[in-house]
């Protein structure tokens, strides 16, 4: 007969940042873990999960991954969006993990085996000036890693969001309200092409360099920026203006032939069509979460395959290690990966999400338990309570609000 949902329970915690996980129990005694986690948001998706769907999954058969998620996305009159497809993308997650454990498989074994023996990530660089980025540079080439996100400060300004003085940075400030800061895209833009001269002379040719604008530039601006950098060799330049307006990618496009990574927002296929069907971009950034889950991110890679995109997800501390373990079994098993991203985290996130993936010397592993691979020490999220924590809001320098 077969096995039947039992239990669905959403954890709450702070163990240095928020997490939404998600516990599904079987009938018999499988558990599947999932990552539900939208940064800032965390309240409203647990509650999406604990009054409105976890109720549904009771008594059905864990194994109709694919009918579950049509179920919970097609068959309900709202869709869409972040709070409703990190739901999903738990759900799918968890559904997918409880399967390859009762397959005494990993996950990227059902889902057609290696395509590649490892799976390179990137990792952040950043300094408050260009001397103290190069320190942080050197110390990731020190690693082993090849692939860097390299940010810096920029004169002028008092914060800049993805630099920070804490190795271990958190893009969430705990609080009740979001901090503020300022950003002047002028100021910006004329000083990346000095920050990625020091470094291009640093790494010289073959280091992959990485950069992300956060969505703040105008299209135009964004242009100009891409084709202002064209000579350092990027391997990409990400959310260079906002994700939303597909069509503004075609004036980047048409004005540089640097590479473009957007999409780390986007929660369905359909936020991407354009951007992949018009090949605008060259990486798709969906994280696995983000966008509904694997059998989600599976179509939207796909799609991306078809016409020269390639995968290149979300991989932010934000991002549980469940969900990276989901991104890592796709990256193995999925011909069009670009790069995963890999900021790391705090040693005690990977206490209390003990996990089969690893990453050394700039690359990562899914390691060979059976499912996604990763667990809950339950004790250390009992002692971490949420905290309300917000990524900050930028304005411009005469105070109106820039985008995310
Ligand atoms: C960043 C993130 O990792 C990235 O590329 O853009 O810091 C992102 O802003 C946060 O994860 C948002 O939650
Ligand atoms: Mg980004």
């Amino acid at each position: 007969m077969a096995d039947r949902i039992e239990r669905v329970e959403v954890l709450v915690a702070s163990p240095t940042r928020n997490y939404v996980t998600l516990r599904v129990t079987t009938a018999d005694g499988i558990v599947g873990l999932g990552d539900a986690t939208v940064n800032g948001r965390e309240l409203a998706v647990a509650s999406y999960l604990r009054d409105h769907v976890g109720p549904l999954l009771i008594g059905m058969d864990p194994s109709r991954i694919e009918d579950t998620w049509q179920y919970l996305y097609r068959g309900v009159y709202w869709r869409r969006g972040p709070v409703t497809m990190a739901a999903i993308g738990a759900i799918d997650m968890a559904l997918w993990d409880i399967l390859g454990k009762r397959a005494q498989m990993p996950v990227y074994q059902l889902l057609g085996g290696r395509v590649r023996d490892a799976i390179p990530y990137y990792s952040h660089a950043f300094g408050w000036d260009i001397p103290a980025l190069l320190d942080s540079v050197r110390e990731h080439q020190e690693r082993g890693e090849t692939y860097i996100r390299v940010q810096s400060g920029v004169p002028g300004l008092d914060k800049v969001y993805g630099v920070s003085k804490d190795p271990n940075y958190e893009p969430a400030g705990r609080g009740a309200r979001p901090s503020e800061e300022h950003f002047d895209p002028g100021a910006y833009m004329r000083h990346l092409p000095k920050v990625l001269t020091a470094v291009r002379e640093l790494v010289g040719p073959d280091v992959k360099l990485l950069h992300d604008a956060h969505h703040r530039l105008t299209p135009i601006q964004a242009a100009r920026l891409a084709k202002s950098v064209e000579e350092f060799d990027l391997f990409w330049l990400e959310d260079v203006t906002p994700a939303e307006d597909q069509e503004a990618f075609r004036l980047v496009r048409n004005a540089s032939t640097t590479p473009l990574a957007v999409g780390e927002v986007f929660n369905t296929i359909w936020d991407c069509q354009r951007l992949i069907e018009e090949r605008l971009i060259d990486y798709i950034r969906t994280a696995i979460v983000h966008v509904g889950g694997i059998s989600h991110a599976r179509k939207v890679f796909a799609l991306a395959e078809v016409h020269g995109v390639k995968a290149g997800p979300h991989g932010p501390s934000d991002v549980s290690p469940i969900a990276l373990a989901a991104s890592i079994h796709m990256a193995a098993a999925t011909h069009n990966w670009g790069v995963q991203e890999y900021m790391g985290y705090p040693a005690q996130v990977h206490e209390a999400f003990p996990h089969a993936w690893s990453a050394a010397d700039g690359m990562l592993q899914p390691g060979d338990a059976p499912g996604l691979g990763v667990d809950l020490d339950e004790s250390i999220l009992a002692a971490s309570p949420y905290v309300p924590a917000y990524l900050p809001t930028a304005r411009t320098l005469d105070g109106a609000v820039l985008d995310w």
